[in-house]
């Protein structure tokens, strides 16, 4: 028999899940939307996999497998819904991957099923954030990181990151390949790139001396495989280094794969930067070339999106990560999870994109530049207003 108190916690859940989501207004930029509430919390995660729902077996409804939080999914726009490729991680700090859907994106989130595939090494221990990539040769390529013991220390803290590879056509049926394969030590945020690049599948890494610090290695590097099944990446050309005193001095790395527009490749990625609370991590956007994917050719001013209200505490306070994105009819959403905790959209639109990316302001690296900068804005906008206000008296 179903223990009672089953039909309870169902009933609240459906009522977490059904609920609507509404932009907040509090936070108007202009560049893109953020919602009232998250779209994926661990609340979400369905009751059937943290319970034992029998009466007999579990007379107290405990739960059997707790769940700590959902966060840094990839995404996709596959069949007429937004899918999610969860990192869901249990209450044992194992994470595993799940799928979510939703018709909207931006609410009413449901848990399809659990991602499951073959294990190729024993010693792998976590599995995590997955990109997923739509690629032109077919298949949905899903690319996480695999991560085991570092056997060379006695920390038993200390671990060894590498690259995870599995594809599949339906979100469904999963075939696992050999993990991908660089010079690095430890590689993390490592993305395929959507399209053949010299006939070759391209990969955005980010090579690290240490599976934290990343040492002299890090920054976002670009190169090339080309088997696909057998995936070796021998040359790493740096594209977008680390540098003193922006959000990104300490580490950076990809998010999802790029979006093509027609002046370029966007990136949305992640910066972190050291504070005296410890790291802050925020998302940041700058464009490629259409020609050489190796070139940045636009770093708009600052971070992209940064955590705010309670996005700002969690398991890893002061972190936002986003590795998915969705792209249909235009529209752009950016899935990101606040604080290693829970997961948030925030929507936009490639015409916005390209004006923040391309038209607004460029990074500068000096305040004696971001005062005369700051300083034109102003000027610009006195200019403005005397015009108007003389078309007005008109
Ligand atoms: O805890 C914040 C993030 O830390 C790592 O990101 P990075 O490799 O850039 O340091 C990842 O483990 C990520 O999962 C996590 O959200």
């Amino acid at each position: 028999m179903i223990h009672q108190t089953y039909a309870v916690l169902k009933a609240k859940q459906n009522a977490l899940i059904t609920r609507s989501n509404t932009v907040d207004e509090t936070l108007y930029n202009g560049i893109y939307d953020r919602f009232i509430h998250p779209v994926l919390t661990k609340d979400h995660v369905p009751i059937e996999w943290r319970y034992d729902l029998s009466a007999t077996s579990n007379p107290f409804f405990m739960e059997r497998l707790m769940v700590n939080a959902v966060f840094n999914p990839g995404a996709i726009y596959f069949e007429g819904r937004h899918h999610l490729a969860v990192r869901v991680e249990g209450a044992d700090r194992k994470s595993f991957f799940a799928m979510a859907s939703s018709q909207s994106g931006i609410d009413q989130f449901r848990f399809d099923r659990i991602i499951d595939f073959d294990d190729i090494d024993p010693d792998e221990t976590n599995r995590y954030d997955m990109r997923l990539v739509s690629h032109e040769d077919g298949h949905i390529y899903g690319i996480f990181c695999s991560e085991k013991k570092d056997l060379t220390q006695d920390d038993t803290t200390s671990a060894v990151a590498t690259v995870g590879l599995v594809r599949t056509k339906d979100l469904v049926h999963w075939d696992r390949l050999p993990n991908v394969r660089t010079k690095s030590g430890q590689q993390r945020n490592v993305v395929l790139h959507p399209e053949f690049v010299d006939g070759c599948y391209g990969f955005y890494t980010r090579p690290q001396d240490g599976f934290i610090d990343v040492g002299n290695a890090g920054g976002i590097h670009f190169g090339l495989a080309r088997d696909i099944n057998n995936a070796v990446i021998n040359d790493e050309v740096l594209i977008a280094e680390k540098r003193y005193h922006t959000v990104y001095e300490y580490k950076n790395g990809q998010g999802p794969a790029p979006i093509k527009t027609p002046k370029g490749w966007i990136h949305i990625a992640h910066g972190v930067r050291q504070t005296a609370a410890g790291l802050r991590y925020v998302i940041y956007a700058f464009a490629t070339s259409l020609d050489d994917l190796t070139k940045v050719i636009r770093r708009p001013s600052g971070y992209l999106i940064a955590p705010f209200k309670g996005e700002r505490i969690g398991d890893v306070s002061n972190v936002l990560f986003t590795n998915g994105l969705t792209e249909h009819n235009g529209t752009i959403l950016i899935y990101y999870a606040s604080s290693d905790s829970r997961i948030h959209v925030a929507r936009t639109t490639i015409p916005k994109l390209m004006d923040y990316v391309f038209e607004g302001p460029e990074e500068v690296y000096r305040s004696h530049d971001a005062t005369k900068q700051r300083a034109q804005l102003i000027q610009k906008n006195t200019m403005t207003k005397e015009n108007n206000d003389g078309n007005n008296h008109r």
